[in-house]
């Protein structure tokens, strides 16, 4: 691509990026979950300019946006591209979306020159990476790859809506989610260009970086119950205070972490107290437990002591810890060719490449279960991401989509 070319196809990308962040449940803030009006919304305006980039495009049975460029062959295998529409609450406007954006610009630059490859491209746009609605995450990316599990139609949001009601209320069968699983040998391999939300390119000067792992995660949902009483006439030697007890452990959980480096990272991002008055000891607390780490021994090391501390924790106070996990990720190596390949293209448009790993979860890692996956990473403002203030510059994107576009094209000139 001409620099002037790249420059205009990141201007797109930015002014889309905005385009999208107004379509949001509300309007002060982006947040955009799956199965909702405004994820539909998304996907119809993502599949006009995937459209318009020379792709057919549909919507798969569990609500993933799909496109497909043809090959010199109409039905070749496809190299595949994509991230996720759906956004956290409060959200920044490139986390996910970016990746969809960037990679419908190298499938403009081939429509545009009438060029074809020897492989299809095509762009998916998943449902839900986030798990903001439901808890549960990568709906998306294991329904393409045949994963979902069958429970997960029951899980509900905070609604008491469940997935399979949410599924009809936007006109998808939940009787149909094995449709969207693609056979093996439709895809060669998938690609994901994501914002780094994390500090190292900003650190090292660099615009782009090539992914070498996605750190393995661990999420619980934990309980301590004690007693509720009159916050006035209960003597502090005589409380079950379940916050307290909570509050104890969430900074051990803190100072533990810490004490074990290696990488690890815990956080408890969300609590709630019942009954929750002022005047009132509280009796319940549940908080969530993410755990995240390169390797998974380490990991579940870590885990096992937390675990083993918050028991303490209770027993010394007399109250009871209760704890459920619904999420596990194994850490996922990225396909070492990809890499390799994805490394040469930066090195190429940024004069040297950095390999690092993700903290943070990806649709890649459903995709790495059936095909091999490599991800390019661009920086963001101060790594700053799940927050309205991720930002990007427009001069990176513009980098990112040439790296990613030589790469690409190198990837799918043969089968
Ligand atoms: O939580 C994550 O790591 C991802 O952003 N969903
Ligand atoms: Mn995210
Ligand atoms: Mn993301």
């Amino acid at each position: 691509m001409s620099p002037l070319t790249r420059q205009q196809a990141a201007e797109r990308v930015m002014d889309r990026a905005d385009e999208l962040a107004a379509i949001s449940e509300t309007p002060d803030a982006l947040t955009r979950v799956s199965l909702s009006p405004e994820h539909l919304q998304a996907n119809q305006r993502v599949g006009q300019w995937m459209q318009h980039a020379g792709m057919t495009v549909w919507q798969d049975s569990v609500g993933n946006l799909c496109g497909r460029y043809e090959g010199e062959q109409e039905g070749a295998p496809a190299v595949l591209l994509g991230s996720h529409l759906d956004t956290v609450r409060n959200a920044g406007r490139y986390d996910g979306m970016l990746g969809v954006l960037t990679a419908i610009e190298v499938v403009d630059n081939l429509h545009r020159r009438g060029a074809r490859l020897a492989q299809a491209i095509e762009i998916v746009g998943f449902c839900d990476e986030e798990g903001t609605r439901f808890g549960i995450t990568l709906l998306g990316s294991r329904g393409l790859t045949g994963t979902w599990p069958e429970s997960w139609l029951a899980t509900t949001d905070a609604e008491g809506i469940s997935v399979a009601q949410a599924m009809v209320q936007v006109g998808l069968d939940p009787a149909r989610i094995s449709h969207a699983a693609r056979n093996v040998a439709d895809i060669s391999s998938y690609l994901e260009l994501h914002i780094e939300q994390g500090p190292c390119l900003e650190q090292k000067g660099l615009a782009l970086g090539v992914v070498e792992a996605i750190n393995g995660a661990r999420r619980l949902r934990c309980q301590f119950t004690g007693e509720a009483g009159h916050a006035g006439t209960v003597p502090m030697n005589h409380r079950k205070d379940a916050l307290a007890a909570a509050a104890e452990w969430m900074v051990a959980v803190e100072s533990t972490t810490q004490r074990h480096g290696n990488n690890l990272v815990a956080t408890v991002g969300e609590i709630r107290c019942v009954p929750g008055a002022v005047n009132v000891i509280p009796g319940e607390v549940t908080l969530s437990l993410d755990i995240r780490g390169p390797q998974d021994g380490p990991l579940d090391a870590l885990l096992g002591e937390l675990l083993t501390l918050a028991e303490a924790v209770a027993g010394r106070r007399e109250v009871y810890f209760s704890a459920e996990e619904f999420y596990r990720i194994a850490a996922t190596p990225c396909d070492f060719r990809l890499q390799t390949l994805i490394g040469e293209a930066v090195a190429a448009v940024q004069g040297e490449s950095l390999s690092l790993p993700s903290g943070a979860g990806h649709d890649a890692i459903a995709m790495a279960e059936r095909w091999p996956v490599g991800m390019l990473f661009m920086r963001c403002k101060g790594g700053i991401s799940h927050h309205p203030a991720e930002s990007v510059q427009a001069e990176d994107v513009a980098l990112a989509i040439e790296a990613f576009g030589r790469a690409v094209t190198s990837l799918a000139a043969s089968r």
